[in-house]
């Protein structure tokens, strides 16, 4: 698989979606420093917050095959300046998370992500599942064995134990 990093500010859902791409069941914590799972490396959200999001960029992305820039459907306003995707050495693609959300808005965060230079552009729900096997179809190389065999069983609705904010 490629090795992917996830950019984002607190709350788009890096750890959800890092946990819905492993499969089995979500449950949470913080995020307070670099995670490296086998495929994804999960960054705080601080990363995207400050004003050195071109330098997390462009040095974290070394250790990454493709950088993720995550906006989630319900974020008011775009953290991500125009053309940032340019400061990584790395393909940087988007990631359009909580496409399940009731008062989200896709198209938008679509077009922030256009904005900020990522390409391609990926819409999914770590609930549901659903865009799950899009995202594990791009990172597969040649030889890999996904968690899945196919697109139906990968965009399942995923068991999520707790969160942060609410009791399930
Ligand atoms: N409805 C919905 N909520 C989500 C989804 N992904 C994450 N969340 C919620 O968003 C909040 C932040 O998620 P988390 O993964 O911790 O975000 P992070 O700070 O970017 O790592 C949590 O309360 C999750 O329950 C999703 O796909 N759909
Ligand atoms: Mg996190």
């Amino acid at each position: 698989m490629k090795k992917i990093m996830f950019v984002g500010r607190s709350e788009c859902g890096k750890t959800t979606l890092t946990q819905a791409l492993r499969g089995g069941t979500i449950a949470y914590h913080k995020t307070q420093y670099v995670n490296h799972h086998s495929v994804v490396i999960d960054t705080p959200g601080e990363y995207a917050q400050t004003a050195n999001l071109g330098r997390a960029l462009a040095l974290y992305s070394y250790e990454a095959d493709v950088v993720g820039l995550l906006l989630s459907t319900i974020e008011p306003y775009s953290l991500y300046p125009p053309c940032v995707a340019a400061c990584a050495n790395r393909p940087v693609i988007g990631i359009v998370t909580q496409i399940d959300q009731e008062n989200g808005d896709i198209e938008r965060a679509h077009h922030w992500l256009e904005m900020a230079g990522a390409n391609p552009i990926f819409h999914v729900s770590s609930y549901t599942g659903e865009g799950i096997w899009q995202i594990l179809s791009y990172l597969k190389e040649p030889g890999d064995v996904l968690p899945w065999e196919t697109e139906e069983e990968a965009n399942q609705r995923r068991v999520v134990l707790s969160d942060k904010n609410r009791e399930f």
